[in-house]
Formats: structure tokens, C-alpha cells, sequence
């Protein structure tokens, strides 16, 4: 028998980019528009094929962020492309996960706002060849691409 596969997907970017939200739709397929402050990290699973991912939601005001991001096999860097100054949080913690071994996934949230986008391709694929890591444009309201994020985190991982 082939040990189980577990991995650890973390999810972070600024307060109220939609992180909640993005593993909400990815677990539960549900979206709500009530804002719900995150006080602390929680993980929820979804399994994909063969893999079991503990998706973890880390909060804002996380303390031990180093103990929360240890071991994570992807991190999930968010951003609301509504807002410009969630991309100057995503290039910090680009910057403050440089040597962390895990994929970063690079994503651009609140597609289904395009129309008020305060940043967008140029952005985040200058991001994405500086750390060679990949990005992606996604809703977790209307669901738009969720899934093939953590499709790609499955297969490149
Ligand atoms: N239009 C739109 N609103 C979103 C989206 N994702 C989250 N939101 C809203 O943005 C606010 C913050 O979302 P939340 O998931 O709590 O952000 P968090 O602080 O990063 O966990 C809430 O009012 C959500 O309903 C999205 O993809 N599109
Ligand atoms: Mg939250």
C-alpha cells in the first residue's frame, strides 16, 4: 500500500482580498458577500483524485506565521485586483517567503470586478517571472477558475 498523500495548501494575502472565501468555494462550493473577520488560521480538507489537500485559511493576525507556512507543499498568495495596494502585500510577502521550498501560486481575486481592476496582467505576470512562479485570475463569488488553481496545484506540485 502507498502512503496517503497530505498536503498543506496555505492561502494568505491582506485583510479582505477574499481568502475566506476562495476556500469556502473550494470546500464547500458556497459563497457569501457578509464580511467575517478571521481571527484565527483554520485548515479544511478536500481531497483531489488520490490527494488529501489541508487547505489552511491563515488569518490577518496571525502570530506564528513561520509555524503555520512550515511544511506547506503550496502557498497561495492573494490579492483584490480592486484594490492596488493588496498587490504591494502580495510583492511583500513574496519577498518574506523568498527560500520557503513550497509552490507559490500567485492570484489576481475578484475577477468578476475586471471592470475596476486596479491592476492586472502586467502586474502579476512580472510577479510571476520574478519568483517563476505562476498566477491566475479568479472569483471565488462566481467560482471563475477556483477549481483549475488547485487542479494545478495537484498536478505541479
Ligand atoms: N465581488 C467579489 N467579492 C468577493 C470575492 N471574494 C470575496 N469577496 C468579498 O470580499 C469581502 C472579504 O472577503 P473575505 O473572504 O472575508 O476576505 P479575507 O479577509 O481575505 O478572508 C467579503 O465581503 C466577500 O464577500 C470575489 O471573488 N468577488
Ligand atoms: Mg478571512
Amino acid at each position: 500500500m502507498k502512503p496517503p498523500k497530505i498536503w498543506k495548501i496555505c492561502v494568505i494575502g491582506d485583510k479582505d482580498v477574499g481568502k475566506t472565501s476562495l476556500v469556502r468555494r473550494f470546500v464547500f462550493n458556497t459563497f457569501s458577500d457578509e464580511k467575517e473577520e478571521t481571527l484565527e488560521s483554520k485548515a479544511f480538507k478536500r481531497k483531489i483524485g488520490d490527494v488529501t489537500l489541508m487547505v489552511w485559511d491563515v488569518s490577518v493576525y496571525e502570530e506564528h506565521i513561520e509555524k503555520i507556512l512550515n511544511g506547506a507543499r503550496a502557498i497561495l498568495i492573494l490579492g483584490d485586483i480592486t484594490r492596488g495596494e493588496t498587490y504591494d502585500t502580495m510583492r511583500e510577502i513574496s519577498r518574506f517567503l523568498d527560500g520557503h521550498p513550497g509552490m507559490k501560486v500567485f492570484v489576481g481575486n475578484k475577477n468578476d470586478m475586471k471592470y475596476q481592476a486596479e491592476f492586472w496582467t502586467d502586474e502579476l505576470s512580472q510577479l510571476s517571472s520574478e519568483y517563476s512562479s505562476p498566477y491566475f485570475f479568479a472569483s471565488a463569488k462566481t467560482g471563475d477558475n477556483v477549481e483549475n488553481i488547485f487542479k494545478y496545484i495537484v498536478e505541479n506540485a
